[in-house]
């Protein structure tokens, strides 16, 4: 097994609320202590991490005064220099404050869409002089529990209007940023606007600037719904909107555990890399999980690096299942490279197919062989091969 020290080529990142997050859920209080941003960009960068990303309060808090917000960012700049971590992206806090019990952008109340377009505007200016070039927008509370409170083609319309403003913004600007929708079905709403990536890249071709706006599919998102994650992201990939990913865990249609990643739906994850790995992506990988609260500091840091771990591991094991003889050979008997073939050649049209038979009896006898394909992929997870 060769060496599987994470470095800054792997280009894994992080968010500051994953190895932050303070272990509160809806029954149990804090575990652990607040973490300082600093420490995070040390800790990261000695674990091999080349990135970090954060939302604008989990960097500076909400009500900081602008001198205590530049002593803030000075800090934060000086651990950035001292280690080399980037800043790939940024977001934005539009789902914790009280005001946004009803969302961000498609909140019923006027004054708070205002806001919260006030308040991404001036995150995206700190992205952009941090070198940011992609801006992910979760809609955690834009959503509903009930059809009689919300309607959801004016909140389209609303989501529409605000992507707009933003992305004209970024132009006015001269920016090099473009803007990466976080699909999620559920949780906090009981139902959460654009659930699946699917929604999402239909949505994007409704804007004036679809080229600037892509996604950002989150393992666990999909799968909360019961979907396949690899093949969401091969459709983000296949529209050429794939800009960034959350990787993390999943197990089945539950709430959202953010796993480390490869916890969860292994043979999924198996499957996401070799996808990930083959398609020329060259985002950030990027880990957006929750060390589960029976973790303490120290725990903490091991998810974090069994998460990078898991990915180089899976990364390993897929080019194995790629580069070994038999696969190949079982690729072609599943006539998996035949579906690359256009369905008519050059030149064809109707007529030739209209002229055309089929065995019918030869044709509907044929096997696939999917199942000898996935036993050698099931091999080489396994490190059988
Ligand atoms: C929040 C959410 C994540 C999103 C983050 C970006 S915040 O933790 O659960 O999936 O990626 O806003
Ligand atoms: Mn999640
Ligand atoms: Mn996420």
């Amino acid at each position: 097994m060769s060496d599987l020290r994470p470095t800054p080529e792997d280009r894994f990142s992080f968010g500051l609320w994953t190895v932050g997050w303070r272990g509160v859920n809806t029954f149990g209080d804090p575990v652990r202590p607040v973490l300082d941003p600093v420490d995070a960009v040390h800790r990261l960068a000695d674990l091999g991490a080349y990135g970090v990303t954060f939302h604008d309060d989990d960097l500076i808090p909400p009500g900081s005064t602008p001198a205590e917000r530049e002593a803030i960012l000075r800090r934060f700049r000086g651990a950035l220099d001292a280690t080399g971590v980037r800043v790939p992206m940024v977001t934005t806090n539009l789902f914790s404050h009280p005001v946004f019990r009803d969302g961000g952008f498609t909140s019923n109340s006027r004054d708070v869409r205002r806001y919260a377009l006030r308040k991404v505007v001036r995150n995206i200016d700190l992205a952009v002089s941090l070198g940011a070039r992609t801006f992910v927008c979760w809609g955690g509370q834009d959503g509903a529990e009930t059809e009689a409170g919300k309607d959801q083609q004016a909140a389209l319309d609303r989501l529409r209007e605000a992507f707009d403003l933003l992305c004209a913004y970024v132009l006015d600007q001269g920016y090099d940023l473009r803007f990466a929708i976080e699909p999620k079905p559920n949780e906090p709403r009981g139902d959460v606007l654009l659930p699946t990536v699917g929604h999402a890249l239909a949505f994007i071709e409704r804007l004036a600037h679809p080229d600037m706006v892509g996604v950002n599919p989150e393992v666990g998102h999909e799968q909360m719904a019961g979907l396949n994650f690899a093949h969401g992201v091969a459709q983000a990939l296949w529209a050429g909107k794939l800009l960034h990913i959350d990787l993390n865990g999943q197990r089945g249609v539950k709430y959202d555990q953010d796993l480390r990643f490869g916890a969860g739906d292994l043979k999924e994850a198996f499957f996401l890399v070799d996808l990930l790995e083959r398609s020329g992506y060259e985002g950030p990988r990027h880990f957006d999980f929750k060390p589960p609260r029976t973790e303490d500091v120290s725990g903490v840091w091991e998810s974090a690096a069994g998460c990078m771990r898991n990915y180089l591991l899976l990364k390993e094991r897929a080019a194995a299942f790629r580069a070994d003889p038999e696969v190949v050979t079982a690729l072609a008997e599943a006539r998996v490279p035949e579906l690359s073939e256009p369905t008519l050649s050059p030149g064809e049209g109707v007529a030739d197919l209209l002229g055309e038979e089929l065995d019918l009896e030869e044709a509907g006898r044929r096997g696939y062989h999917f199942e000898r394909l996935d036993q050698l992929a099931l091999e080489h997870l396994l490190g059988a091969r």
